[in-house]
């Protein structure tokens, strides 16, 4: 078995979905990319951003000797059944943590690199130093959609990224093709008109941004426009309506997770409990209190 073949198939043992290689560039047009992003103020209250523009747009900077990115995609349920309420919350938010589980895979791969190949690796899973979705397209795990998220065949958009980072030179894939065509359903399906153009969210307009990220003012507008979508964390409409996500059936489509059996024992203590290691923890209890008080 070669190299490539010999991690492909480890991997599956990891529980990654899909995984994908790619040989690393400088990013000089996706920084003049995310240099009008920033100008134009779509970042809304996330200032680390600027902080980070060098390395987000130059991996070379995380890792010495960096020979291959490699790109892993773990899916998530596509459809959820939230019971009997009106309230959602973003479908990958189901599951525990992603992030704890796709870094305890990585962990493994990397010391599966360092026994195997003797190669150095550092990796990352929505951290604030590589733009993921840009080495996603480029490892060939699936094209950058309209809403701005990347799309697999297999999966849609469901899925969450995880990024290593190697010293070992691995044999690239081909970049992802993109099928979005004509097709411009999330962008029109957006209740807050956040995607400005395609691929690109202005955060200021946008759910998942507000009742997630911001702890500041939330205008009227943009709590109108939660209140319509019935999302107190996170928003999944503009995944919702793309076709590629309509097409697939995942291992965990029927999911049932129970927000109104959650929503009623809602004393502090009982939901950091039954919450612990799910993504709910992170705004914290006050925070999607506030969230649910909007909706009445
Ligand atoms: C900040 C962030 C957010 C912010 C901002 C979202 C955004 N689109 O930037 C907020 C809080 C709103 C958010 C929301 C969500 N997020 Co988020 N987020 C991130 C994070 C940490 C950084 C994204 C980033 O770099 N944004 C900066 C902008 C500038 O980058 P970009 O969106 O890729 O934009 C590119 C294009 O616009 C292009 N471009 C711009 N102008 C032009 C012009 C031309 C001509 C061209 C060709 C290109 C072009 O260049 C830009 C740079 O490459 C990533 C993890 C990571 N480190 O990558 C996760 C990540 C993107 N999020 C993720 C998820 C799951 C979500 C949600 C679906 C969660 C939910 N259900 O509520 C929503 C989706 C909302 C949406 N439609 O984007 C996943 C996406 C998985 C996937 N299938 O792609 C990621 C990868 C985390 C992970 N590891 O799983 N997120």
């Amino acid at each position: 078995m070669n190299e490539k073949q010999n991690i492909i198939e480890y991997s599956r043992t990891l529980g990654f979905d899909k995984i994908g290689f790619v040989k690393p560039n400088a990013l000089p047009n996706e920084l003049q990319h995310l240099e009008e992003w920033l100008a134009s103020g779509y970042n809304a209250s996330m200032e680390w951003f600027h902080k980070r523009k060098d390395t987000l747009a130059n991996p070379f900077a995380l890792l010495d000797n960096l020979q291959t990115i490699v790109v892993t995609a773990n899916a998530y349920p596509a459809k959820v059944d939230f019971g009997n309420t009106k309230m959602k919350i973003a479908k990958y938010a189901v599951l525990p943590d992603y992030h704890k589980r796709i870094k305890a895979s990585l962990k493994n791969l990397d010391a599966f690199l360092f026994e195997e190949y003797n190669a150095t690796s550092r990796y990352f899973v929505d951290s604030g130093v590589l733009l993921e979705k840009y080495w996603a397209t480029a490892a060939g795990i699936g094209w950058q959609g309209k809403h701005s998220l990347i799309i697999t065949p297999e999966f849609g958009s469901y899925i969450n990224i995880g990024i290593l980072l190697t010293t070992l030179a691995i044999e690239p894939d081909e970049p992802a093709k993109n099928h979005c065509g004509n097709c411009s359903k999330c962008i029109e399906a957006c209740p807050s008109n956040a995607i400005v153009k395609p691929a690109v969210i202005d955060c200021n307009n946008c759910i998942t941004y507000h009742n997630i990220e911001n702890r500041g003012e939330r205008s009227s507008q943009i709590m109108a426009a939660i209140r319509t979508s019935e999302y107190i964390y996170g928003c999944d409409i503009c995944a919702d309506v793309c076709p590629f996500n309509s097409k697939i059936a995942t291992k965990s489509e029927e999911f049932h997770f129970d927000l109104p059996e959650l929503l009623s024992g809602l004393s502090k203590e009982n939901f950091d409990e039954r919450m612990s290691g799910y993504p709910l923890k992170r705004p914290g209890y006050e925070s999607l209190r506030l969230c649910i008080a909007a909706m009445e």
